[in-house]
């Protein structure tokens, strides 16, 4: 390791966070983890629980001190609610880096009704923005690394290579010139949790412009996998494995529904194409991140934090094919393009060393260590889908006649 930081990880318990936490401890900085543990607390409200078995925070974090007799500093702060506190502790830390997981990131949870839309909104934009004017306020300098979306783009593409968040546009002037400006890349949300990830990346945008921070934003895709060289040391630091219909991300759910029998729920008829990231490389993305600050020159960083693209037909078919399951095609409850092809530039990791794990090679692994071992921890009431998008895809409503 190059440098020694400070790091405060927002969000360090979560399913990202808490591996990424480990590996830069590993590293030799000076990790603080700050979580208000809703994540936790989301999951008891919906009789929900992550199919790995993960410790309480406490013992995760004496667990690592353990293994490893490095330590790592935990403050149970809302982000969102508790700006003084929040800022006392950046004043404190004196960061060199705030890395930021610390949102609602559930499409579904975020389209449930309307507390979970109100909430997903208050806190997400909320902690975004309460990082931003904390960091200003003290006038410290800390590299920001935001963990944004690939939804943000939207998924009504043709095929077109979606650049790293920008877009040149050529705008013809009265008198036939023509000016060139970088935009950020018109966003097209799909949820209200990418609604708000949108809007973040606006936030990001003043605040590099107005207080020149200094801010990465990463657009990553679906991650899937559960385990990182580092949450594989003892088995109380394992990491999170949501596989509900509100949390559970498509990859990882069939993997869980293939060893529990249950068929592969692929909605509508499996056409959504998305990126997709192994946990391993997201660890290895945000380190790269870390050693690579932007200038400071008014701009926001943004790199796409990705590795491949699939549809979830082809997802479900490969997983089926590992096993006995079936592939049921079920009534989407999301209000999506059925269909959607999808390319993704994502030159900034690679050019950076990025060598990623493929689907290939990982989902094996996966199924047998993960979603085996641990099948008779699923609740499999928990396993359908029951958000939907808009009231009328509600079970029971009558669809009227186009
Ligand atoms: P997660 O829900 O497992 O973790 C988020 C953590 O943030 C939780 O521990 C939660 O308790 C904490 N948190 C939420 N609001 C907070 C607040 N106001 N104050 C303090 N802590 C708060 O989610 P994850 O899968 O680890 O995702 C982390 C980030 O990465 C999210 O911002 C998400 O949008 C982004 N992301 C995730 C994926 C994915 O597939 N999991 C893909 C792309 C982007
Ligand atoms: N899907 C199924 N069957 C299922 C579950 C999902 O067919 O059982 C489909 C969905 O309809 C959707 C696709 O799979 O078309 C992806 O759904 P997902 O739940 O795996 O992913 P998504 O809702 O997009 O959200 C996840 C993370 C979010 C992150 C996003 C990255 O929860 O935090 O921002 O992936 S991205 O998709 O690139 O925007």
């Amino acid at each position: 390791m190059a440098i020694k930081k400070n790091i405060i990880v927002i969000g360090g318990d979560g399913f990202c966070g808490w591996p990424t936490a480990l590996h830069l401890s590993k590293q030799g900085h000076n990790i603080t983890i700050v979580d208000n543990l809703s994540r936790r607390w989301i999951d008891q409200k919906m009789g929900a629980d992550s199919l790995t078995p993960i410790a309480s925070v406490e013992d995760r974090l004496a667990a690592w001190t353990e293994t490893t007799r490095l330590e790592i500093e935990f403050a149970s702060i809302d982000v969102a609610r508790e700006f003084n506190r929040f800022t006392a502790l950046l004043a404190s830390v004196k960061p060199d880096v705030v890395i930021h997981f610390g949102e609602q990131r559930a499409a579904p949870y975020s389209m449930k009704g309307i507390d979970e839309k109100r909430y997903t909104v208050d806190n997400n934009i909320s902690a975004t923005h309460n990082l931003l004017a904390a960091v200003t306020e003290l006038g410290i300098d800390p590299h920001i690394i935001h963990l944004g979306t690939m939804g943000v783009y939207g998924y009504d593409d043709d095929g077109i290579q979606i650049p790293e968040g920008y877009l040149s546009v050529y705008i013809p002037g009265d008198d036939k010139r023509i000016f060139q400006r970088d935009i950020l890349y018109p966003t097209n949300p799909g949820s209200v949790y990418h609604m708000t990830k949108s809007m973040d990346q606006l936030l990001f945008q003043f605040y590099a412009k107005n207080d020149l921070l200094r801010i990465t934003d990463l657009h990553q895709g679906i991650v899937w996998g559960t385990q990182t060289h580092e949450t594989k040391l003892d088995e109380r630091l394992i990491n999170r494995f949501d596989y509900d219909g509100d949390y559970g991300t498509v990859l990882n759910r069939f993997l869980m529904q293939a060893v529990v029998g249950h068929p592969l729920t692929v909605h509508g008829t499996g056409g959504q194409t998305r990126a997709f990231i192994h946990i391993q490389d997201t660890v290895q993305c945000i380190a790269l991140a870390v050693n690579n600050p932007p200038q400071r020159n008014g701009k926001v960083a943004i790199m796409n934090q990705m590795t491949e693209c699939h549809t979830v037909r082809v997802l479900a078919e490969m997983v089926a094919a590992h096993s006995d399951t079936k592939v049921a095609y079920v009534d989407n409850p999301r209000n999506e393009a059925a269909e959607n092809d999808l390319r993704v530039s994502n030159k900034s990791f690679i050019d950076l060393g990025l060598n990623p794990i493929t689907l290939a090679e990982g989902l094996m692994d996966e199924t047998q260590n993960i979603a085996v071992k641990y099948a008779d921890r699923c609740i499999r009431k928990m396993i359908p889908c029951v958000s939907t998008w808009t009231d009328k895809q509600r079970p029971g409503v009558v669809k009227s006649a186009a």
